[in-house]
């Protein structure tokens, strides 16, 4: 463990952004007034998101005013600056060609092939670094880990023909991570997840030649066709696109997600509290930022150590409140019930509380912002992962071999931070809202009597007319939580289950539509449903990598229809997405068949034969394509009328 800098080296070296920015606070209330209504619907963002502005304390949405206007070749996907040659702008007229020759298609089609190799790496990196654990785990290598879901465990050797009658747990787990990290790199020409998918939609993939081959091989590949002169064909290059990030959803994120359950427990359901008012005045508030639950796992462990409680008492706190923000906060709440502070933009406004002693981070979507925000408050960001290092905070070398005593030695520190509170800069905005969580599909079966049967018949029946999963962020360009709030709701009036991960779950959250008595706010069918089985019409399945619990339910419905996943009446949707891994979802989910609705125009605009292919030409390919639609009414109606189609089309 090695921690490269102290609190007050920190503080030297930065300034609070408050202070740079004075000039920038506004004083005039109504502005203000008319900003914070602009900016949000999430009511307890709202003081905090105001007293950003007259204090001058920078956020995303300053930012995102101070960026504009944007770069139109860039919005449009038409800038290429790979090589040395350009950069260029693709203009229509003598400018139509970059100076290797690209046209319009050629560039939109690499910079989408980039983006979509980003957000699966992000993804599948994630995935292995879990996988490595479970391995360790089984060397006996990894501190503090165990096997949490035995049966699991047993179930996934099974499905990887390992033997695990009359062995020990330990072996099996040391068996099953090394087959798993084979995956990344497998000479067989397939993933083992992938045989998950109905045979029909496999063929699918195997006509159009994009059934992914390893992790690490499609991702490499498409940076190698993203490299200048290496092919021109944009279909070529966008087929590339569905392979990879199918190698994420059947891949890297579906280890993710199936090895966090083997090493963390598989989800049950449970209720928690959600919002910025999940923070508490008189305890140490600790929040939990990023992805990978093998620190967070740790940090929980660490936190309800006795010697840690006395700690926080004797500093004159009244316990240790931990707190979950975007992803980690997913998989925390759905496992053990961690309350959760909100969602992507609510991440600086955490800080802005002032009651925060420690934000602790390990990588993907976390602002690097963070410490500059932190500096006007005595909160001390804590980056622990290798691969996000960020100036001003503090670093601390968590690996698997030194987990448990990395985790103590954070919690302690951020427990001694509590004196340094600056008081009169505490502000927690209100209270929170109750929100039920845990949906795995192992419990939607469970609670279904064990199979998926009952729920295809509900479906058949009409009560429910079909389901849509709800994923993805928040970006600027939306009123936060204004998409994933509005179109949850328009769908389930129409009897449309929800099913959500993601920023989205905690935004419908927050609304308070992930609680059973929501039921009264869906259709008479699905409301009737929610009362009699005691759910929610928005069922929260979990974090991003958890996208591919909701591939397995789509392959567990299709399974027992006997069809491929295109004909199923379902849709995504991602209305406020920004991430290269909400990319890489979408297009996995359109590869899978799955109709899916962007809230925000990605970067193609710049060519309509690549538009042409996404959003049309795709259903001759793989039986789905994407649209784009910025309004979450207009985006109900599409998914609406989708949903109607393939009901028609199988006949109920
Ligand atoms: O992986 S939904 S803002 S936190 S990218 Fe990020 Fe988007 Fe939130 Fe989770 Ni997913």
């Amino acid at each position: 463990m090695k921690k490269v800098s102290k609190p007050e080296m920190i503080r030297e070296k930065l300034a609070c952004s408050a202070l740079e920015r004075a000039k920038l606070a506004l004083m005039n209330p109504e502005l203000i007034r008319k900003k914070v209504e602009e900016r949000t619907i999430d009511e307890l963002a709202k003081p905090l998101i105001a007293a950003s502005l007259r204090d001058g304390v920078e956020t995303v949405w300053d930012r995102y005013e101070q960026q504009q206007p944007e770069c139109k070749y860039c919005a449009a996907g038409t800038s290429c600056a790979r090589c040395a040659m350009g950069p260029c702008r693709i203009i229509s007229g003598t400018r139509a060609r970059g100076v290797c020759g690209a046209d319009a298609d050629l560039v939109v089609s690499r910079n989408l092939l980039d983006t979509i190799a980003t957000g699966a790496a992000a993804h599948s990196d994630h995935g292995r670094d879990i996988v490595e654990t479970l391995y360790m785990t089984g060397t006996g290598e990894a501190e503090g880990y165990t096997v949490t879901d035995e049966e699991k465990l047993k179930r996934i050797a099974a499905e990887y023909g390992i033997a695990t009658e009359g062995r020990e747990i330990r072996d099996i787990a040391r068996e099953l991570g090394r087959a798993l990290l084979e995956e990344f790199g497998t000479l067989k020409n397939f993933l083992q997840f992938s045989m998950r998918a109905p045979a029909s939609t496999r063929a699918i993939w195997e006509e159009m030649g994009i059934m992914p081959r390893s992790v690490d091989r499609e991702i490499v590949e498409s940076m190698h066709m993203v490299q200048m002169g290496v092919g021109s064909d944009y279909v070529n290059i966008l087929l590339q696109g569905m392979r990879t990030a199918l190698s994420d959803g059947w891949g890297g994120s579906m280890m993710a997600t199936e090895i966090s359950d083997i090493l963390f427990g598989t989800p049950k359901v449970n209720e928690s509290r959600v919002n910025l008012g999940v923070i508490k005045a008189d305890h140490v508030n600790i929040a939990l930022h990023g992805h990978n639950p093998m620190l967070s796992e740790m940090i929980v462990k660490a936190a309800r150590e006795p010697d840690m409680l006395q700690l926080a008492g004797d500093v004159g706190a009244k316990g240790i409140n931990l707190v979950g923000l975007c992803c980690t906060g997913n998989e925390i709440l759905m496992r053990k019930g961690i309350p959760n502070a909100g969602n992507h933009f609510n991440q600086e406004l955490a800080i802005q509380t002032g009651a925060l002693e420690a934000m602790i981070v390990d990588y993907q979507c976390i602002f690097p912002s963070l410490p500059r925000t932190a500096a006007c408050y005595h909160t001390l960001i804590v980056s622990t992962s290798s691969k996000a290092k960020m100036p001003g905070s503090l670093y601390f070398d968590f690996s698997m071999e030194n987990a448990l005593s990395t985790a103590r030695a954070i919690v302690k520190m951020a427990v001694e931070n509590f004196p340094n509170r600056l008081k009169d800069r505490v502000q927690i905005p209100g209270k929170p809202v109750r929100i039920v969580s845990g949906f795995s599909n192992e419990t939607i079966k469970a609670a279904l009597g064990g199979s998926f049967k009952p729920l295809v018949d509900l479906i058949a029946a009409g009560k429910i007319r079909g389901a849509a999963g709800i994923v993805g962020c928040n970006n600027p360009k939306v009123k936060h939580d204004y998409g994933h709030v509005t179109l949850a709701k328009e769908l389930i009036k129409r009897n449309i289950l929800c099913v959500e991960t993601g920023c989205a779950a905690i935004a419908c959250g927050k609304a308070g539509l992930l609680v059973p008595e929501a039921a009264d706010l869906a259709g008479d069918g699905l409301g009737e449903v929610c009362r009699s089985l005691g759910i929610p019409p928005v069922l929260h399945m979990g974090s991003c990598v958890d996208c591919s619990r909701i591939l397995v339910l789509l392959a567990e419905l299709a399974n027992t229809l006997g069809v491929s996943i295109d004909r199923l009446p379902v849709a995504g949707a991602a209305p406020e997405w920004y991430s290269q891994k909400a990319v890489s979802i979408g297009s996995y989910f359109v590869a899978s068949g799955v109709f899916t609705v962007l809230g925000v125009m990605p970067k193609i605009s710049g060519s309509p034969s690549v538009i042409s292919l996404l959003t049309a030409g795709l259903n001759d390919a793989v039986g789905a394509a994407f649209a784009v639609e910025p309004d979450p009414l207009k985006a109900a109606d599409l998914i609406t009328e989708h949903i109607e189609e393939k009901r028609k089309a199988l006949g109920i």
